[in-house]
């Protein structure tokens, strides 16, 4: 193959699209995208605090500093902020052994009994990702807000997670429209720790390194109706696997009720599916199991069209790039 591909009627070159090649490079993937910020949507229950929009403000300037290989700063939680944290950790935990799926169950068990996570305290990104890192070798790294699809995406090529540091408003804790500290940390880490769900995050990673513009929205799609959101049945029951359902005491008892309409996954179909994200999800899309859908994913991204192959190398934190493919 030359060094044009033809893909949707158009032409790309092999580098048209920059990405990262080492995992160093992840500090240029740092494009946030300004939604819901508190500073900006007159809806976010922050708009008219100015204390609450100082702080998070602080918290996020400092992760907009940090540089890949230095160790994640600590944050000093107020106690509002771990009231916020108190208040939902024990609140999902009523919930969890119902509706959370196993995977989930035996990370947090473990996160728990290493006495990482407790409902006294928010846990600290350096010790979290220090676990990960002997887990599963995923690890964090602090982010000012919510990404570009395309940034974020790149960091799981490298198992790297970006993490949102600041809290939700407390106002509104049993549901945020946006990532916060704690989405990430009671969603998103205990699923990481799982060595099948870190492969399998990863290789999406992998995927969305220079595709198009449209097949890194059919990713982000994808991303959101599985990562984020996905159900899956385990013996014969409906269980949350998604880090936006198993965060939020609302939409763990939402997902998993009559009301949400429920479609079976299917990778073509769910990748054009318009979704919002300013409330509960009004639809979710059920994987027959959690196996099915990281193989149903795998081929959807093996079809997509790119003039090059790209491997990772554990040994050294980098992509290769495989030119004749
Ligand atoms: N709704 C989730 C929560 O309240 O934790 C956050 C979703 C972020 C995409
Ligand atoms: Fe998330």
């Amino acid at each position: 193959v030359s060094d044009v591909w033809c893909q949707s009627e158009r032409l790309i070159s092999r580098h048209e699209v920059w990405f990262p090649r080492h995992i160093s490079e992840l500090d240029n993937c740092t494009h946030v995208i300004t939604k819901f910020e508190p500073e900006l949507d007159c809806d976010h229950p922050g708009f008219t605090d100015k204390d609450y929009r100082h702080r998070r403000k602080q918290i996020a300037d400092v992760a907009f500093e940090y540089r890949y290989g230095q160790t994640i700063p600590r944050v000093q939680y107020a106690e509002s902020e771990t009231k916020a944290w108190t208040h939902i950790y024990e609140r999902l935990k009523t919930l969890m052994p119902k509706y959370a799926c196993q995977e989930y169950l035996t990370a947090f068990q473990l996160l728990e009994k290493e006495g990482l996570y407790t409902a006294h305290n928010i846990p600290q990104l350096e010790d979290v990702s220090n676990f990960l890192k002997r887990r599963t070798g995923f690890q964090l790294r602090p982010v000012s807000g919510l990404l570009s699809a395309r940034d974020f995406l790149a960091s799981l090529a490298f198992r790297t997670f970006q993490c949102t540091q600041y809290v939700r408003h407390p106002s509104k804790p049993d549901h945020s429209p946006e990532p916060d500290c704690i989405h990430e940390l009671l969603g998103h880490v205990p699923m990481l720790a799982d060595p099948m769900v870190a492969q399998f995050s990863q290789n999406l990673g992998l995927a969305s390194l220079g595709a198009s513009d449209a097949d890194i929205e059919k990713l982000a799609t994808l991303y959101w109706f599985t990562v984020e959101f996905g159900i899956c049945k385990q013996k014969g029951e409906l269980k949350a696997y998604g880090a936006g359902i198993l965060s939020s005491y609302g939409e763990l008892a939402h997902a998993l009720s009559d009301k949400p309409e429920k479609r079976p996954f299917d990778p073509d179909k769910t990748a054009v599916q318009a979704y919002t994200d300013e409330d509960l999800q009004p639809l979710y899309f059920v994987a027959e199991s959690f196996e099915d859908m990281m193989k149903k994913m795998k081929a959807y991204a093996s079809r997509i069209r790119r003039p090059y192959e790209v491997r990772y190398d554990p040994f050294t934190s980098s992509v290769v790039v495989l030119d004749d493919k």
